[in-house]
């Protein structure tokens, strides 16, 4: 039974005082969906007590307190008053308010409740709500009290939904390990983060004020997250100092009230980075004893510590195979130190050889995960989870699962997923991830031919596993509104909710969402779910087709598409694309025997061409470029197609948006509509680059005339110029005819065209690079009048500077709706990036005086432009 004490304390006076200039903030997305902006129509809770009585005196259940009477205040317009440690202590204590909203343990409600309504306690994280309005009681009970908070947001999020109470209702978490993974450093970077620095650290420091942390945790709780790892898997060699454990001990802090465990990546070398010892020879005593030490200095100081998530003999990471040891010998020498502790190890069966032999047609970086682990299995310590991501090779747009998840009976699973979007877009193009992880959930493995879904793996259900559940890699920063993208926080909600029931229908946790961040207006409901819906088929229709992997510059970003870089090295995310035909042979018969490592009925679909599906083709197979596929198409034709549906349907976006204007607050409506701008142009550099690349390799015309033929667009390097040069651009498929052109006068170049169209309303776009710290400005003009100007200050991905022209940095402005007649001069003006330079000489050269400073394009961004295309108004610019 959980424990109360006696106060009493009433704290209603000011709640609606403060609930209210809780919203008064501009909507910067900071409040993500937890915005309890009033709702329409309040009268649907008349009934409910507007207070709220609580049992417990753990730091959860005042939160949850705390959290209900903020939500409610807000959501409903009116005050809520909150008791909280009423004495109401006992089991066998009857009293129970009417006219309110109460908060007891479960326990109590099981002996006090009809017992077949509460049912036996069902896990340590589950709560129970029941709704009578008779004596006007709403009663809710977490057999913990993170149970309770579970069950308050659960509640808040029904009213700000403006869904009907439920007369009962009970809920139970899938799994125990529903964690995020932040990879954020100690100097405040993060790896494939893109939202800005970390919350938690600043030049190798945990951050002085770590407000954001804990209302990251609050955000987390509310969807059922229960743990965070803070630290990148490739993590600081000197993270387990005595001084920054002391450090993180106040992220535990910020955590703890909302029932989030702390958890850190360890490097396997801490023993002699940070313990001085001569080896990390998982084996040798002293690192043993150098392990136990360690961990329980750590919980004298973090009581409620989660545990360690390891990535070791990879990518540069040491690890245990420099001593001739396995993973289970390094991972079950933390899992004895944590156990007593009830900690657990994330193992990550992320291991694998980023020097493999191209030539080798038998080498196959996909097969890592199961030759690695499989034979292991079983020789895993109880409290050792293995983290496993949910393709074999790195969270492309698509990937078959791993068939580890197959392979593992006797050891604890957690699948790793991806919020922060790495190879989907990085927040600047609009994917909902959970369509895709519901697909990964969904997959039946058929282990020895008897239904075994992904879900049922992870959560110990097939395996009959005590422990196991899920991490997403999240890297929320510092921006406002955590992920940079408004869109791209019902990934991190959906993948909450997923974790806590992966039977969760998509439509109706994107449909939640969409009422909490953008409200309850059908019509803006209804736009933005199908848009999300649909997002995950589009972005992958206009990236990497029929399970090819992204085809992102693997060597640079992960952004834009650069289709070679992932041939010819040792990084293994071959497609092997040739003049004769595409994809890895990984069949058993003729290939790297990959396909043999899932069960019998999944390995027997995917070896064989007639059952192989459509999207994972090029992933299973290679096939001539005429290979029909099952939808009745050649391979080559179906890329052309999907690619040019992909960018419309993404330039579609943009007007769809348009139409909720005025049921959006500007600011995040003008934040959103410049994203989608930008990915409706960005989905054509995508396009044109892989439809490209795919003729220019396979010698086949597009069947529609399509491919390479671009009526409406005018080469920069082909117009009037004065000043501007023409350029490469690498790789040539990235730049429209594999040209550009760049200004290197710090006075302007000019780029002009008399134009043949006939009289009418055009879109014009003119398409040119952004580079992330150089500021060109652009100017449009028709015969001599100014239609736009703008500043190419946008901070697209990559986070570091990319230098290079090319299909990271190219980008689009559309000016729309203009009036052009034959022999209409358009002309464009553009200014590199300027800045004063020290200049020496500068008298001698007749500059600016004395001072010895100048003007100069700087930074290496010469006011690049690729090419203007004039179109038809539309959504796109039509082929
Ligand atoms: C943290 C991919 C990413 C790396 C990441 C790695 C991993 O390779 O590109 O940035 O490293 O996965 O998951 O460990």
């Amino acid at each position: 039974m959980r424990c109360s004490s006696v106060w009493f304390k009433s704290v209603a006076g000011l709640a609606l005082l403060f609930a209210l200039s809780m919203n008064a903030h501009a909507e910067d997305g900071s409040a993500a969906w937890l915005r309890y902006v009033p709702i329409s129509h309040p009268e649907i809770y008349k009934d409910l007590p507007s207070r709220i009585v609580i049992d417990g005196d753990s730091v959860s259940d005042h939160m949850a307190g705390v959290e209900l009477q903020r939500g409610l205040t807000s959501l409903l317009g009116r005050n809520f008053t909150l008791e909280e440690n009423r004495p109401m202590h006992t089991v066998g204590d009857l009293w129970l308010p009417n006219n309110a909203i109460v908060v007891r343990s479960f326990e109590w409600a099981q002996h006090h409740i009809t017992a077949d309504r509460v049912g036996p306690p069902p896990g340590p994280e589950s709560y129970y709500i029941s709704w009578n309005e008779q004596p006007g009681r709403l009663f809710i009970a977490g057999e913990h009290p993170t149970g309770d908070l579970f069950a308050a947001f659960h509640l808040l999020e029904e009213v700000a939904a403006q869904q009907p109470i439920p007369r009962t209702y009970r809920s139970t978490p899938s799994a125990p390990v529903r964690w995020v993974d932040e990879w954020d450093n100690l100097n405040g970077t993060i790896e494939r983060g893109y939202a800005g620095p970390s919350i938690f650290f600043e030049n190798g420091h945990v951050r002085q004020v770590l407000t954001r942390a804990g209302e990251y945790a609050r955000l987390l709780a509310s969807v059922g997250i229960n743990g965070c790892n803070v630290n990148n898997v490739n993590a600081d060699l000197d993270l387990l100092t005595t001084e920054h454990l002391k450090e993180f001990a106040r992220i535990g802090d910020v955590f703890r009230p909302w029932g989030v465990k702390l958890a850190l990546s360890v490097d396997l070398t801490s023993p002699q980075t940070v313990g001085g010892l001569d080896t990390f020879d998982p084996l040798d005593p002293k690192v043993t004893a150098w392990w136990q030490k360690k961990v329980d200095e750590i919980y004298t100081l973090i009581p409620d510590f989660g545990g360690f998530t390891v990535k070791a003999d990879s990518e540069g990471r040491k690890g245990p195979s420099q001593y001739g040891r396995t993973p289970a010998d390094a991972a079950n020498v933390l899992a004895r130190a944590l156990a007593p502790h009830h900690g657990v190890v994330l193992y990550r069966g992320f291991v694998y050889n980023n020097h493999l032999d191209w030539h080798d047609l038998k080498a196959d970086r996909a097969r890592a995960g199961v030759d690695n682990f499989a034979s292991l299995d079983g020789k895993f310590e109880k409290n050792v989870i293995i983290q496993i991501k949910e393709g074999p090779i790195d969270f492309q747009a698509r990937e078959p699962i791993s068939p580890l998840f197959a392979a593992l009976r006797h050891t604890p699973q957690a699948i790793e997923v991806q919020t922060t979007q790495e190879y989907t877009g990085q927040q600047r193009h609009m994917v909902w991830l959970p369509s895709m992880w519901k697909w990964v959930l969904d997959t039946d493995m058929r282990v020895d031919g008897r239904p075994s879904p992904v879900k049922e793996i992870v959560t110990g259900k097939t395996f009959n596993q005590p422990t196991g559940g899920f991490v997403s890699v999240v890297n929320v920063g510092m921006e406002p509104n955590w992920l940079h993208h408004p869109m791209a926080m019902a990934n991190l909600y959906g993948y909450g909710k997923l974790a806590w029931n992966p039977d969760e229908p998509l439509e109706k946790i994107i449909d939640t969402w969409t009422r909490l961040t953008w409200g309850n207006d059908p019509q803006v409901d209804r736009t933005i779910d199908a848009m999300q819906l649909k997002s995950w088929d589009v972005y992958e229709s206009y990236t990497g087709p029929n399970g090819m992997g992204t085809l992102t510059n693997i060597l640079g970003y992960h952004f834009g598409p650069g289709i070679e870089s992932a041939e010819r090295n040792g990084w293994g995310q071959w497609f092997r694309g040739d003049k004769d035909g595409v994809g890895m042979d990984r069949t058993v018969a003729t290939g790297t025997g990959y396909i043999g490592q899932y069960p019998k009925e999944l390995a027997e679909r995917y070896e064989s061409l007639a059952t192989c599906p459509d999207d994972l083709l090029l992933f299973f197979h290679h096939v001539p470029y005429d290979y029909k596929l099952h939808s009745g198409k050649t391979l080559v034709q179906s890329i052309y197609d999907s690619h040019y549906e992909g960018a419309l349907a993404a330039a579609e976006y943009v007007p769809q948006w348009e139409s909720l204007k005025d049921k959006i607050d500007p600011e995040r409506y003008e934040k959103t509509h410049a994203l989608f701008e930008y990915q409706a142009g960005h989905a054509i550099v995508w396009r044109d680059a892989i439809n490209n690349w795919f003729h220019h390799i396979s010698g086949i015309d597009d069947a529609l005339g399509r491919v390479g033929h671009d009526p409406n667009r005018i080469e920069a390097e082909a117009m009037k110029t004065g000043g501007y040069q023409t350029v490469d651009v690498v790789p040539w498929e990235t730049g429209s005819a594999g040209k550009a052109v760049e200004c290197h006068d710090a006075k302007g170049c000019t780029l002009t065209t008399t134009l043949e169209k006939l009289a009418g309303t055009y879109d014009i776009a003119v398409q040119y690079f952004d580079i992330w710290r150089g500021v060109s400005t652009y100017t449009l003009s028709v015969n001599g009048a100014e239609i736009s100007t703008w500043k190419s200050d946008d901070t697209l991905p990559p986070a570091q500077p990319d230098p290079r022209l090319d299909g990271q940095t190219s980008t689009r402005r559309t000016i729309r709706h203009v009036a052009l007649k034959p022999g209409d001069v358009l002309e464009l003006k553009g200014l590199p990036d300027l800045r004063l330079e020290l200049f020496h000489g500068a008298q001698a050269a007749g500059l600016m005086g004395a001072q010895g400073l100048r003007m100069q394009p700087n930074l290496q961004e010469y006011a690049p432009v690729d090419y203007i295309e004039i179109g038809p108004d539309g959504p796109i610019t039509p082929q």
